[in-house]
């Protein structure tokens, strides 16, 4: 499997590491510490020499609680890391929003991939991609970031959560995204409880049984901390231990903090998966 993000193409045959970067002051792990465009940049560079195959910059938290900000002022954190990245990293770049003007200015400046949390529901964001050639990351939200960890529930958490990814997918390729440009996540942590995010991930292969590649993201998120009743930044290993899981279940892409930990376990995976493909074990 492979992914067209603008003029590249990202090979999928073994799965891959996307590392975060938020430009933020308030994301829930590393909000704050790469404010500076400088640190920005070295993080950067940094995640790409541990092996990261994508970058994914951020400048508005998701967390749960975080009130957004306006498009303004996303722009102006934005722009300035991205700009270098672009010009600078052999790399997938990859830009976290979900604000129509905020991707159409960020693939102007060369972003290969829009991730969207709200999952291209609104015509402008599709419109916004549709009108490029860049890949997609499609995540299934329930509410706002605001409000959404308020007692979400659902009847059947993989159907609906499948049914909502694959009918986005349906919508985008109507808009003339083409299929190899869309990944699909359930978002993990994104109005649903523990027991929806257990159940997600281990029927992520439901996901990966779609037809379209998948990412997922649990790194350092409350989900490991439930588990393991660890603060943020302790969570290293349970999220590898998760990562790991989510690979071997058939996740392309692995959206991580700790990105050399999290690829030491991929290759793990994709080895022991080789040597089943090679004694054609199923
Ligand atoms: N999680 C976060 C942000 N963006 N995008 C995708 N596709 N999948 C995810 O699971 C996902 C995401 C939240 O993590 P982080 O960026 O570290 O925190 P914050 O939203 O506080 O900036």
């Amino acid at each position: 499997m492979k992914l067209r993000c603008g003029d590249r193409w990202l090979n999928l045959d073994e799965p891959r590491v996307m590392g975060v970067l938020n430009l933020t002051p308030d994301s829930f792990s590393d909000g704050g510490q790469f404010l500076e465009p400088r640190l920005a940049l070295e993080r950067a560079r940094q995640m790409v020499e541990e092996g990261a195959a994508i970058v994914d910059v951020g400048a508005e938290s998701t967390r749960p609680g975080a009130e957004g900000v306006d498009e303004d002022a996303e722009l102006k954190r934005l722009m300035p890391v991205l700009e270098q990245l672009c010009g600078e990293l052999d790399a997938i770049i990859s830009v976290d929003t979900n604000k129509p003007r905020v991707m159409r200015e960020a693939i102007a400046a060369g972003a290969h991939l829009i991730n969207d949390v709200r999952g291209f529901c609104s015509e402008e964001a599709v419109a916004a991609v549709a009108d490029s050639d860049v890949a997609t990351c499609v995540m299934h939200m329930r509410g706002e970031p605001r409000n959404m960890q308020k007692d979400p529930k659902y009847t059947e958490v993989v159907r609906e959560i499948r049914g909502f990814l694959k009918e986005r997918a349906r919508e985008l390729e109507a808009a003339g995204v083409d299929s190899e440009r869309i990944l699909l996540d359930p978002g993990f942590g994104f109005g649903k409880t523990q027991e929806h995010n257990l159940t997600l991930l281990r029927e992520l292969g439901a996901f990966a049984a779609s037809g379209y590649p998948v990412l997922v993201g649990m790194s350092r998120k409350s989900m490991i901390g439930r588990i393991l009743d660890q603060p943020v930044d302790e969570r290293v290993h349970g999220s590898v231990a998760a990562a790991t899981l989510a690979a071997w279940l058939g996740a392309s892409v692995v959206r991580a903090h700790d990105v050399a930990a999290t690829l030491d376990a991929l290759k793990v995976v994709a080895a022991v998966r080789s040597e089943a493909d090679a004694r054609g074990v199923a």
